[in-house]
């Protein structure tokens, strides 16, 4: 119809141009209207109202409405795209139990605990002590590392993973705060002779309590309990003394623990060192004279 109406009005102009002998330009443009100019002053405009209009209006609607749902299509796949690339939606196990869980084997692995941070860190996990599953917070084995160290290092931790290290305490509390934990500390004396502790709860503070030793479970193992009685004692280090004696219990024994006044036990104190209080001491298994030569501390989520 469209077409019809144009080709009608070509020849209707066509015949009057012919017979009057006038020079025109005819142009229709993509909205329907028909200009028609005659010589270089006269000009005719047209809109041709076709119903062909309204289908070609209606085609553009549906492009329209389908560029709409592409684009939120895009939009969900970008979105999608960013979480499966941030850190957030990444799985990492939350603990050595879970890292070692399917190839049950001791070694370096990554965790993460998102109350501690969305970025992952590295623990050294035992599989072979006492049923495995263990996250290692604490290891002596060589006096390579100075443990006789400042606040700011015991709360953010220090030393070689693969070595002697201790993990730090803001970790030790989003890990205790996240699950309940149990803690086993195992133990070798200078002579080769090995023992441990079991305690079937271990919990700390936050440092706005100074990390107390807030929870402390039932004990059992050989070593004797050495750790009862700092129970709800804060952490002291040479620089930030929270313990319960007129002076620094860390200063005095060369150490930083959850210090009373002071210790039945000194697990970060100076390797090697005999004299009283000063050294690795555990007091049931190594009283305060001597030190021990190897030293783990590890906890693991409590099995029911
Ligand atoms: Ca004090």
């Amino acid at each position: 119809m469209l077409r019809l109406s144009i080709i009608c009005i070509v020849i209707f102009f066509y015949v009057t141009i012919v017979i009057c002998n006038v020079e025109y330009i005819p142009n229709l443009d993509k909205l329907g209207n028909l200009t028609i100019k005659y010589g270089n002053t006269t000009e005719i405009r047209f809109h041709l109202k076709d119903p062909s209009n309204i289908l070609v209006q209606s085609q553009l609607d549906l492009i329209r409405l389908e560029q709409i749902r592409q684009g939120a299509l895009l939009d969900q796949l970008l979105e999608k795209f960013h979480q499966l690339t941030s850190l957030e939606y990444q799985e990492f196990p939350g603990s050595c139990a879970e890292a070692t869980a399917l190839n049950r084997n001791s070694g370096i692995y990554q965790i993460r605990i998102p109350d501690y941070s969305l970025h992952p860190f590295i623990v050294s996990c035992d599989e072979d002590s006492h049923g495995g599953g263990w996250t290692i917070v604490l290891h002596r084995q060589d006096g390579s590392v100075d443990f006789f160290l400042f606040w700011k290092q015991y709360k953010n931790g220090f030393g070689n993973v693969k070595g002697e290290f201790f993990i730090g305490l803001e970790k030790l509390y989003a890990m205790t705060k996240e699950l309940d934990q149990e803690l086993i500390i195992v133990m070798e004396d200078v002579k080769g002779e090995k023992r441990y502790a079991k305690y079937n709860r271990f919990a700390i503070d936050s440092e706005a309590n100074q990390y107390a030793l807030k929870v402390l479970g039932e004990y059992s193992g050989d070593a004797g309990d050495s750790l009862s009685a700092h129970v709800n004692h804060k952490f002291t280090t040479q620089d930030r003394d929270n313990d319960g004696h007129k002076d620094n219990c860390a200063k005095m024994f060369t150490g930083a623990w959850w210090y009373a006044s002071c210790h039945t036990s000194n697990l970060m104190g100076k390797y090697n060192d005999s004299t009283f209080g000063k050294g690795i001491n555990w007091l049931a298994f190594t009283t305060h004279t001597a030190s021990l030569k190897r030293v783990q501390m590890m906890i693991r989520p409590k099995r029911s």
